[in-house]
């Protein structure tokens, strides 16, 4: 009796020590975690069914896009993420170019739609699309009779000195959805116009938010009369009955192709991959109607959301993915957009 507890609490002391000196041995048993830079309204729905169809047991942290790109940069000596799942697709280019993401080619890529295979051609296997959606605005219905505001449909309706302190838009820094938007403008007008536009723009602002979809929700409560954000966030907050109108600007407006990528150095490789694979599937996709969320989804066999804006009828511009998402121009436009936008008196 005495050999055996002897023995077992050897054997345990040797458990307890290999599992010290190579910790990503109790990781390897089961564990992911995931950054996550959709709405916690899919996110969590995500990790659930993962789990229940794997029996991997996921940690997940909810982060804007440029947020969660900032977090596996500062991270990058010693990652504590395997997976970044969702978000628009230039920070995760920037990270492909930075070398913060792994290559992977999976399984499941076969009937992807072309956007989404090309940008993984284009960052070399870096990462790859999940879904995509158009950039425009939407208005409270209510606040703007109210308040007698003419109905904007245009980008320079925006504009209009009646909307001093009613237009609501995230920062570019944090947010995907409103670096979309800096880089569609500069796509649109040209570099000197577009930010000409942002500074007159400003004085319309009443609060620059960390999450792009933030002003889709505040312009639902009535705290803003005019969100700038995806076209598929505001549909969200019309589908749950807001007193809100979406609007695909006039003159042409941008999109994303949001995306996802494995983490270099990730502990759970094997994990992350099983994540990546699956969360190309079809059934995988069609969670996001579920969650009310209405990007287009980039598996062909996904069913598109009906309540999804219909991309064939919104003037689009030819997004320039590979500039607006390389490292130097992202950080350029960032860095011109704070000294000459964010930081002026209104
Ligand atoms: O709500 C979904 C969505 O619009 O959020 C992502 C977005 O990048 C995350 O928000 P941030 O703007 O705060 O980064 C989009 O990719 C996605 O369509």
């Amino acid at each position: 009796m005495t050999r055996n507890l002897t023995l077992s609490a050897l054997g345990g002391l040797f458990v307890g020590t290999a599992v010290l000196a190579f910790p990503s041995m109790a990781q390897a048993q089961g564990q992911l975690t995931v950054y996550c830079s959709v709405q916690e309204e899919w996110c969590r729905p995500m990790v659930e069914a993962f789990e229940k169809d794997t029996g991997i047991k996921v940690s997940m942290t909810r982060k804007s896009s440029g947020e969660t790109y900032a977090q596996i940069k500062a991270e990058a000596s010693n990652p504590k993420g395997d997976v970044w799942w969702g978000g628009t697709g230039d920070p995760h280019m920037q990270a492909a170019e930075e070398g913060l993401t792994e290559e992977y080619k999976s399984p499941n890529m076969a009937n992807l739609q072309d956007w989404a295979v090309k940008q993984w051609s284009q960052t070399k296997g870096r990462t790859i699309g999940i879904y995509s959606g158009a950039l425009g605005f939407a208005y409270n219905t209510k606040l703007i009779a109210s308040k007698g505001i003419p109905e904007p449909k245009c980008w320079a309706d925006l504009l209009d000195p009646k909307l001093k302190d009613e237009v609501q838009v995230a920062d570019p820094n944090s947010s995907g959805t409103s670096y979309t938007m800096l880089a569609t403008l500069v796509q649109l007008m040209g570099e000197d116009k577009a930010f000409d536009y942002m500074k007159k723009l400003h004085k319309n602002i009443n609060q620059y938010t960390k999450s792009g979809a933030a002003p889709a929700k505040a312009t639902s409560l009535g705290e803003t009369t005019v969100g700038i954000a995806f076209l598929h966030d505001h549909v969200t907050m019309i589908v749950e009955g807001a007193p809100m109108k979406a609007v695909a600007p006039c003159e042409g407006t941008g999109y994303e192709i949001g995306s996802m990528s494995i983490i270099k150095g990730a502990k759970n490789l094997e994990n992350a991959k099983k994540w990546y694979d699956w969360a190309l599937t079809p059934k995988a996709q069609a969670m996001a109607a579920a969650a009310r969320s209405y990007q287009v989804p980039s598996n062909k066999d996904t069913p598109i959301p009906p309540q999804s804006p219909k991309m064939a009828d919104i003037k689009l511009i030819d997004f320039d993915f590979a500039k607006y998402g390389s490292s130097a121009e992202r950080k350029r436009l960032l860095a011109k957009w704070d000294a000459e936008v964010k930081n002026q008196p209104k």
